[in-house]
């Protein structure tokens, strides 16, 4: 029975899967063969792509002529499908329901091109099996950090005042575009898991178990972030200490019941010793005993524990110069190599210290060969603009994606899953800045695909959300995007060094905002000179984490990468960058230049006005405005800043305050 495609509520933006997408699809003639869950989905979709645009559907039929046979011929676990296209027919097979589910997909997304001239058979397979969304929502409205914890895009779209949203139409909607773009894991609660959200794990997980119900039909499983204190908070015990019998004991029978409720449970999710939240550390345990611990609880119903590596101390004093941040993750974790469960995955952010605009890929990754790892990145623009400036990350992550951490393996190769904080809620354009839906598209395609073109990507995204878009639109939604996290790069914190945003919220520039503070996040700017030195001949050591060649690489200021230089080491202004430039001349132009960059910008979206709808076209005008606003801004204090620091006027005579 074919399973009715999710009803788009009134008002939502159909994003990437707006009905005329499927327009070559469903005015063609489909056969479908195979049987299953994900198989009803399938014939669901093309039935009501062939209802509104005259195709046809049948299922397990003899082969009349048709334009394309979808086929399952198995009931297997694989996510991978083949498609050719031979004697005027398409044809997609799969063993598994979930590959025929992509196979479908993929047609979508090549549009009339499925069905012209002949291909050869392609086998298309995901070179990571995990491909996840965190959410970091609350159930109840935290008192600091709302409903969704750096949510940019309204509220939560689980979660409503304190329980699961009533209505869960729209989270189906959700698992149909992740699922378009290949993704097939959610964990639907913050990492920081509050009072409310802890007992998710026990009396609520009937509400967990409606939104994996709402989630399945399209190949995605749910996960569940816990506290570590669980058995304190939640099971009345004394102790949450690894090691414990008892402890264990109540980890068992919790566990045993989150799956009686839900049978395809994905696993939990775990921020331990981070930011204030419990750990084993108090217990004199290790990081591994406590994921050892819960993996041993999910491992006979097959389920997997993610442990996040984000683990620093968050009380510094910014007078110890001897500590730093970025060092943490690899002194915690590397010592534990070889020791985590084989359902145990070590969950890395990609750059050493947090969602930076531009950091160096994590030297941990790569460094733990015997221990499973996903790859975090952040498609919430917590330090890129928060969906209010257009940032489009799809050439950051595959820069991290492609870094070859011993100069041979990719970190596309090297990690099992890549993860990704979501930036999707209860906005009517999901994503709260409509072209920041580029992001999580292109997330899920580069977990798919870690090596793929991250522009060739865009442009999927542009031809799905826009169809039949005229080249100027096309070339419009490019010119806007595609360098647009180098131009949130030139306006912001200068070559690496990060931060110099305003705390708390970390919206807009503060450059000393955090100089003071506790949270290890520095530039060390004075009279002379910028940038914190990591190397290990006088620094705090860190560029020794790498394998070379990368440790020689970033030691020395003369091969360290221009981008990177102030995060590896402290220099004078007038220290000459490769690109020829003077550190301080590069920090005015960079400046000028980024702000120049968003007015043109904002200019070629004026251009497209009468192309695009006008609410998105509003939309996105009104966040131009702010985003000019802001960027003059934080070019006008960076740049006064590092003046009065260093005295050395602009050489080209600009206006500096
Ligand atoms: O970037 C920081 C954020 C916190 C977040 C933390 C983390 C969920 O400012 O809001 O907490 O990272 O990744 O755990």
């Amino acid at each position: 029975m074919p399973l009715p495609v999710p009803v788009l509520p009134e008002g939502v933006d159909p994003a990437w899967l707006p009905p005329e997408a499927f327009r070559p699809l469903g005015s063609r003639r489909t056969l479908i063969r195979g049987s299953g869950p994900l198989v009803d989905t399938v014939h669901g979709e093309v039935a009501e792509a062939c209802a509104r645009f005259g195709g046809s559907v049948e299922r397990d039929a003899s082969p009349e002529p048709c334009d394309l046979v979808l086929e399952l011929s198995g009931a297997d676990a694989s996510e991978a499908f083949t498609s050719e296209r031979a004697d005027g027919r398409t044809t997609v097979r799969a063993t598994g329901g979930a590959g025929l589910l992509y196979g479908f997909f993929h047609v979508v997304r090549l549009g009339e091109a499925a069905f012209q001239g002949e291909r050869p058979r392609q086998t298309h397979r995901p070179t990571l099996a995990q491909r996840m969304l965190d959410h970091w929502d609350n159930v109840a409205v935290h008192p600091v950090m709302g409903q969704v914890e750096r949510g940019y895009s309204g509220g939560s779209l689980f979660w409503r005042d304190g329980r699961a949203r009533g209505d869960l139409e729209r989270v189906r909607v959700y698992g149909r575009l992740l699922a378009a773009c290949g993704i097939n894991a959610v964990a639907v609660n913050n990492v920081n898991v509050h009072e409310t959200e802890a007992r998710l794990l026990t009396e609520r997980i009937g509400d967990v178990a409606r939104i994996a119900d709402a989630l399945r039909p399209y190949g995605i499983s749910t996960h569940l972030s816990v506290t570590f204190a669980a058995p304190i908070v939640l099971g009345g015990l004394d102790t949450a200490d690894p090691l414990d019998a008892r402890v264990r004991r109540w980890w068992e029978r919790a566990t045993a019941e989150v799956y009686e409720a839900i049978p395809d449970f994905g696993g939990y999710l775990v921020k331990a010793d981070s930011e204030g939240r419990p750990g084993p550390f108090a217990y004199g345990r290790s990081h591994a005993d406590g994921a050892n611990m819960l993996a041993a609880a999910l491992e006979p119903y097959g389920g997997t524990v993610r442990w996040r590596a984000f683990v620093y101390d968050h009380r510094q004093d910014w007078r110890d110069r001897s500590t730093d941040r970025a060092r943490a993750a690899y002194d915690h974790f590397v010592p534990l190599d070889g020791e985590f469960a084989e359902n145990a995955v070590l969950q890395v952010k990609h750059g050493p210290m947090d969602f930076q605009v531009r950091e160096p890929v994590s030297p941990l990754i790569g460094a733990m060969p015997n221990t499973r790892l996903a790859v975090e990145v952040q498609a919430t623009q917590e330090y890129t603009g928060q969906q209010r400036h257009v940032c489009w990350l799809g050439p950051m992550w595959s820069e991290a994606l492609r870094f070859r951490p011993e100069g041979t393996t990719r970190v596309g190769d090297l990690a099992d899953g890549l993860v990704a904080v979501s930036n999707a809620g209860a906005d009517p354009f999901w994503t709260g800045h409509p072209l920041a839906q580029a992001n999580l598209y292109t997330f899920g395609r580069l977990a798919w695909e870690p090596d793929a073109d991250p522009r060739a990507v865009l442009d999927d995204w542009i031809r799905l959300t826009f169809p039949d878009a005229p080249e100027r639109l096309v070339g419009g939604l490019h010119a806007v995007l595609d360098g647009s996290w180098r131009t949130y790069e030139k306006y912001t914190a200068p070559l690496g060094v990060g931060f110099m945003v305003q705390p708390g919220h970390h919206y807009g520039p503060s450059v000393d905002g955090y100089e003071y503070s506790p949270w290890g996040t520095y530039h060390f700017a004075d009279r002379d000179g910028v940038g914190v030195d990591r190397s290990a001949a006088t620094g705090t050591g860190y560029a020794a984490q790498y394998a070379k060649p990368w440790a020689e690489v970033y030691e020395s200021p003369s091969s360290c990468p221009d981008e990177l230089l102030l995060f590896f080491h402290h220099v004078v202004y007038g220290h000459m960058l490769h690109s020829g430039k003077t550190v301080i001349q590069h920090i005015y132009d960079t400046h000028f230049e980024g702000v120049e960059e968003v007015a043109a910008a904002r200019e070629v979206w004026a251009s497209l006005d009468g192309l695009v709808d006008p609410a998105r076209h509003a939309r996105v005008a009104e966040r131009f405005e702010e985003q000019l606003r802001s960027a003059r801004e934080w070019r006008d204090q960076i740049n006064s800043y590092f003046f009065r620091k260093s005295g050395v006027p602009d050489e080209r005579g600009r206006t500096l305050y």
